[in-house]
């Protein structure tokens, strides 16, 4: 009971923009759903569609049904490979279990996948900076086993001992917070001046935007609430950049996570939302808080973003 009375008061909430969906999740999203229309349902989606529960349960109530493995797929059947990406192992395994593949990998992450290939066709060898459990890495170290040194952090790339010290390049997961990937990335040009790479980073637009976003706000509030799901590294990622503003921050998949007590004392409100969480939950954040006292809402000013990818033949 105290923690409702605590939580009630008048509040001003920050809207960092843009937040929310990008590109490359609005199109693996409307792969699925085009997928079932056109095919009927199941269509099956190799893992997570995008990182977001929200999302994956809409999809499966839609027909989509979300397997792990390829060999889980009824031959001849519909399948979705999500927007992370995969290994060509996995490519090769659907296509001789006869399945008709769709892919949902976001083109920003076969652009960090095709680097990959090239400078290990040529004989480099690629430390690809990222999160080694993750599946966007899992999917890029696949494009030459053996080739790709995953480098952690600044202490892995202060130890790492290529074959070729002087044939070496680099590649990044597309949703590193920036300033971390730079300091990775910065111990590896000093101890490899010959290091290959791309001309700035591999970070992609949308996660950099909605980093710079939160930053904005941040120092300004007194809470930063970010909206997105526990697996998703770039969500993950903008509770951490708000964190180091110095302002509290916590992630929540939907405002029924929010934790009354957060909100004690709490004036200002920061509001972002990863890139795989829908709008509609920020909307509905915004509206529980409105049950605790009068909200006047204020949105960031930001570039807008107006990046579209195309969709796969198969759904277009
Ligand atoms: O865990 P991530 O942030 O990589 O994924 P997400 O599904 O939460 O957001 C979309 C990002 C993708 C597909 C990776 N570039
Ligand atoms: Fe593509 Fe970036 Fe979105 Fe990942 S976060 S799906 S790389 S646009």
């Amino acid at each position: 009971m105290d923690a409702w009375s605590d939580a009630l008061g008048e509040r001003e909430v920050l809207l960092a923009s843009p937040r929310s969906f990008c590109a490359g999740v609005d199109r693996a999203i409307d792969v699925v759903a085009r997928a079932i229309d056109r095919y009927g349902a199941p269509v099956y989606v190799r893992r997570q569609i995008v990182h977001n529960a929200h999302v994956v349960r809409e999809l499966e109530q839609r027909g989509a049904v979300f397997v792990t493995e390829v060999d889980e797929v009824p031959p001849g059947q519909v399948l979705v490979f999500a927007a992370h990406g995969v290994t060509p192992a996995v490519r090769a395994e659907a296509d001789a279990r006869g399945l008709s593949v769709i892919d949902a990998t976001c083109p920003l992450v076969s652009k960090v996948h095709s680097e990959v290939r090239r400078y290990t066709g040529r004989g480099d060898t690629v430390f690809l900076i990222g999160h080694g459990d993750h599946e966007e890495v899992e999917g890029t170290v696949g494009e030459a086993p053996g080739n790709v040194i995953v480098v952690e952090d600044v202490a892995a790339a202060a130890r790492v001992a290529p074959r070729d010290p002087g044939r070496v390049a680099y590649a990044m997961q597309t949703t590193l917070a920036i300033d971390e990937a730079e300091q990775i990335a910065g111990v590896l040009r000093e101890r490899f001046p010959t290091l290959q790479g791309p001309r700035r980073d591999d970070i992609c637009y949308a996660t950099t935007n909605r980093q710079q976003a939160v930053r904005a706000i941040a120092r300004e509030c007194d809470l930063v609430l970010v909206v997105g799901s526990a697996n998703s590294s770039n969500s993950v990622r903008l509770v951490e950049v708000a964190q180091r503003e110095g302002v509290e921050a916590l992630l929540v998949d939907d405002a029924g996570q929010v934790d009354l007590r957060a909100l004690k004392g709490v004036r200002r409100i920061g509001i972002t939302a990863g890139a795989s969480a829908p709008p509609h939950l920020v909307d509905e954040l915004v509206h529980c808080l409105s049950g605790l006292g009068p909200v006047t809402v204020r949105e960031s000013q930001a570039e807008p973003e107006n990046i579209h990818f195309t969709l796969p033949r198969e759904v277009s």
